[in-house]
């Protein structure tokens, strides 16, 4: 019996997406779906996905089987029926009858899959098999991802699986329009305002959030928090999402994800208690205060039963915490987390506690998380950034992983280009984050590399995590860059897998959202892999970190950060030392602690972020320090004048719009780079008086 579900209207979406597809704004990422060129792979993957076989009636099935409609109305220009018995040239999102062996399936893991071809009922086909429907979601994605790169599928055989367990997008989108707010704004966004229209919810449901989820589901990622974790600064009005006027929104927004596996999360502020609920007090340890968190729990909960749970940003710049009432943070996070605890709920707990009066801020967080290991709820992540300072070009890993070993860690990296450029330089995080990912903390003996230490958590059933705060707003591309999408997009493969290589991701990325001729493949990817270098030796090299204005964290100001660089007559760089410094390197494992601790022994890139040294200071390179700060600057301008030059080779390889988009921005991005360069190279002559003798 074939049973048509509602083939007829996904054909019509399908026709509509791909007569909609032709224009190249970038509001279609990396899932195009443009028609594969070469004839006869285009013929195999018609052959291919002749129909799509659901096998159940299930909300995240009929959203993977949208996808795939969709993706193969695009590529091999021939939608496929969605039905419920299968076929010749039939895809199977579900395993029809134990064709996959149990312990392959088993491998899979709860979100994992395996693809594979295979004999069904003596018709040949393609079976999308998992222990979830989430899983045969991710495995859908995949086999377009296959068929978008251009790669044979007849007798596809792939599995695979995420090595972390929760994997969270962060918007820092501020939902209320205050007076004196921006409207709608995103915090450290680039790209416009927010996405998120809560004025308009839930009556409005703005269709670009279900191509939100899909971006989400795409990159694998399946939880979302979707406000900012700053909830009341500044007239901001975050907290307000705990309010009974705002969870018919929350209600909203968490079914447009639930078909896409992604769990809806959000920010909430420490004070809610009184803020919301008009207690006089948020003291943790009074009852009426644990109350009150429990029953907007379970108010929450009723509504949208898989809420994912809370992020809270506490005793930090200016948002409140328990230290308000003498109590620990891990006090602080466990009465919110105690609220969720019956209904499956997390608590994401930020490290990002510290106090600019007390010292040297980097050594913080160690010292007020460190003693309270072991004393965070089973449902709690502490969330941290990658380096102890603040999102910086370089900066070492932070000492806490590792160091909390009876408490789950999540690993906070910043999508969103604060320090690193915003919208107007390029610059390909994923070599910085696999470098946070592949640091090995020797925490537990040789081999605790960060992502190990985020894949084998200890209590298995929560696992790690992994958080990324989001660079999308209502441009129309998206993230303001067009290449600012190949963060956002390389943030999902690592979180999904922390080990691959960066490469290959700009590489895939390049493919998926430009096309697969070989010089534009090699031209950009080119171009991201040097991003980065580039970025740092005309801003901050050798480990200089905040150089820039503090009202926007990006135009260059050397002299109003001398608190951060100490640089003075003699020397440069900030003494982090054991022996005469603040002390920091105290806090690493060895043998990073003695590296760390000796100028000659310590990585050059990190050298300023730990020592104060003499600008005479001798470098590998043969070049003292004030001559390479020079040099790595001079240098990092003519790579961008590079970018500039090999991005004009792809006239007429690419799309013109954003060939011209991405032209203008990188001939920005080569004054902006002069600029940089002009100010700290000329600040630094000035109070060392050597001359830049690199200057032309
Ligand atoms: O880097 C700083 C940013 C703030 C941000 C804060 C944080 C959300 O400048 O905008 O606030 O970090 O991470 O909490």
């Amino acid at each position: 019996m074939f049973r048509p579900i509602p083939a007829a209207r996904l054909f019509l979406v399908a026709c509509l997406a791909v007569a909609a597809a032709r224009g190249e704004d970038g509001y279609e990422l990396w899932l195009r779906y443009r028609p594969e060129g070469d004839a006869t792979r285009a013929a195999e993957y018609r052959a291919c996905t002749r129909s799509v076989v659901l096998a159940a009636d299930d909300a995240v099935l009929h959203a993977a089987a949208r996808e795939l409609v969709r993706a193969a109305a695009g590529i091999a220009r021939a939608a496929p029926p969605v039905t419920r018995v299968g076929g010749e040239g039939a895809v199977y999102l579900g395993d029809p009858g134990h064709l996959v062996p149990a312990a392959e399936l088993a491998a899979a893991g709860a979100e994992g899959f395996v693809i594979r071809a295979a004999d069904v009922g003596g018709r040949r086909g393609i079976v999308i098999a998992a222990n979830s429907n989430r899983g045969v979601l991710y495995g859908t994605f995949r086999l377009i991802r296959e068929m978008q790169l251009g790669h044979p599928v007849r007798e596809i055989s792939l599995a695979d699986r995420p090595r972390i367990t929760h994997r969270l997008a962060n918007h820092w989108d501020n939902p209320v329009r205050a007076p004196g707010v921006r409207s709608e704004s995103v915090e450290r966004g680039y790209a416009g305002s927010s996405i998120f229209h809560w004025n308009e919810l839930p009556q409005k449901i703005d269709p670009r959030l279900t191509d939100w989820a899909r971006l989400l589901a795409s990159l694998g990622l399946n939880g979302v928090v979707v406000n900012n974790v700053n909830t009341a600064k500044r007239g901001l009005e975050g907290w307000r999402l705990l309010t009974p006027e705002y969870q018919p929104k929350l209600v909203a927004l968490a079914a447009v994800l639930r078909p896409y596996g992604v769990r809806l999360f959000i920010s909430v502020n420490f004070f809610s208690p009184m803020l919301v609920g008009h207690l006089d007090s948020a003291d943790p340890d009074r009852p009426e205060v644990k109350r009150w968190w429990r029953a907007t729990a379970d108010s929450i909960y009723a509504a949208i039963p898989d809420f994912g749970g809370f992020l809270v940003k506490a005793d930090s710049e200016g948002e409140p915490g328990p230290m308000k009432y003498g109590r620990t943070q891990a006090d602080g996070a466990n009465v919110i987390a105690d609220a969720v605890r019956p209904h499956g709920g997390f608590v994401y707990w930020r490290a990002f506690v510290y106090d600019r009066q007390a010292g040297d801020r980097v050594t913080q967080p160690y010292t007020t998380f460190v003693p309270l290991d072991g004393r965070f709820a089973a449902n709690v992540f502490v969330q941290i950034k990658p380096g102890p300072l603040d999102f910086q070009v370089r900066e070492p890993v932070s000492t806490l992983f590792g160091a909390l070993p009876h408490t789950h860690e999540a690993l906070e990296l910043q999508i969103t280009q604060e320090y690193t450029g915003q919208d107007q330089h390029v610059c390909f995080l994923a070599p910085q984050w696999s470098n946070v990912l592949e640091f090995d903390t020797h925490a537990h003996g040789r081999g605790s590399t960060v992502a190990r230490l985020l894949e084998n958590q200890l209590a298995s059933e929560s696992g790690g995590a992994i958080a990324g705060v989001m660079n999308l707003g209502s441009a129309r591309n998206w993230t303001g860059h067009p290449l600012a999408q190949a963060n956002t997009y390389a943030f999902g493969r690592l979180a999904w897998n922390p080990t691959e290589g960066s490469s290959a991701i700009a590489r895939d990325w390049v493919e998926l959202t430009y096309n697969r001729d070989p010089a534009v493949v090699a031209t950009i990817s080119g171009i991201l892999r040097a991003s980065w270098r580039a970025y740092e030796d005309y801003t901050a090299p050798l480990g200089l970190g905040l150089l820039s204005r503090r009202q926007d964290h990006f135009l260059p100001d050397p002299a109003g950060r001398q608190e951060d660089h100490h640089g003075d007559g003699r020397g440069v760089g900030f003494d982090r030392t054991v022996a005469t410094g603040s002390g920091y390197v105290g806090q690493y494992h060895e043998p990073w602690r003695s590296r760390f601790e000796d100028p000659h022994a310590c990585p050059e890139d990190l050298l300023l972020f730990f020592h104060h040294v003499p600008y005479t200071f001798r470098l590998v390179s043969g070049r003292t320090v004030i001559e390479e700060i020079y040099a790595r600057h001079h240098h990092g301008v003519e790579e961008v004048r590079g970018f500039v030059r090999a991005w004009q080779r792809l006239r007429g390889r690419i799309d013109e719009e954003r060939y011209r988009d991405v032209l203008a921005r990188l001939q920005t991005q080569v004054k902006l780079a002069e600029q940089w360069r002009d100010s700290v190279d000329g600040y630094f002559a000035k109070l060392s008086g050597t001359p830049d003798s690199f200057k032309p």
